[in-house]
């Protein structure tokens, strides 16, 4: 069955892989499964048709025969249960596999995309020199802490998992923030992800978008 993606006709960052049909692109490449990207103008996401298959008028969709979906979490785990590679056999591996995929987009998101937000947002307001410190001592705070259960491994629990590939793809938000550098080994993890040949095709797909040298399908 084809399996059809929603990505930014052009994205705000000009192909840094920070839009999130990355993870998505990510985990289909990891997997094996090709897929075919329809490219949505800003004002075409808020049109009914987009509408209809996202309701906050986002992107990434993912849709396959008749299934649509959004949600990058939610994408994923369903690439990752259908598929072999992202998600461990072992019933408690597999459960905690998927406590880090929920980590990932509960815990360690927020801040950090409250810290881009003040950046890219805020940088005009009377308040955003005070506030600044107190939104990068929150994300300090929870990378700290995923630095310490981290330790020396590879990965966040065993082999590379959905859980590794959403935490991976949240952190590359930062890396343009310095942040990450204070936590050596939460930059070396970010690393070790960007390396995986699977990330790689995933990037230079986006990438490709944002060039104008990607087939359109
Ligand atoms: N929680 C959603 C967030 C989706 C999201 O924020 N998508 C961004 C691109 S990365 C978007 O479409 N922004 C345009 C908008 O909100 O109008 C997910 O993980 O899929």
């Amino acid at each position: 069955m084809t399996i059809t993606i929603t990505a930014f006709e052009r994205s705000p960052d000009g192909g840094k892989g920070l839009a999130r049909d990355t993870r998505v692109r990510w985990a289909l490449e990891e997997v094996g499964q090709p897929y075919r990207v329809r490219l949505v103008s800003f004002r075409a996401l808020k049109e009914p048709a987009h509408l209809a298959l996202h309701p906050f008028g986002q992107i990434p969709t993912y849709e396959e025969g008749g299934l649509a979906l959004f949600e990058t979490g939610a994408i994923v785990f369903h690439v990752a249960e259908r598929h072999t590679g992202l998600l461990p056999d072992d019933a408690h591996a597999r459960a905690r596999a998927i406590t880090w995929m929920f980590a990932a987009l509960n815990t360690v998101e927020p801040p950090v995309l409250e810290l881009a937000n003040a950046r890219l947002l805020e940088g005009d307001k009377p308040w955003h020199a005070a506030r600044l410190p107190l939104v990068e001592a929150r994300v300090r705070g929870r990378l700290d802490q995923l630095s310490v259960r981290l330790g020396n491994a590879d990965w966040l629990d065993g082999a590379f998992s959905a859980g590794d590939l959403l935490m991976a793809s949240v952190l590359l938000r930062l890396k343009s923030s310095g942040i990450l550098d204070e936590f050596p080994s939460l930059a070396a993890y970010l690393a070790r992800g960007e390396a995986r040949p699977a990330y790689q095709r995933a990037f230079d797909a986006q990438l490709a978008v944002n060039t104008g040298k990607a087939r359109i399908h």
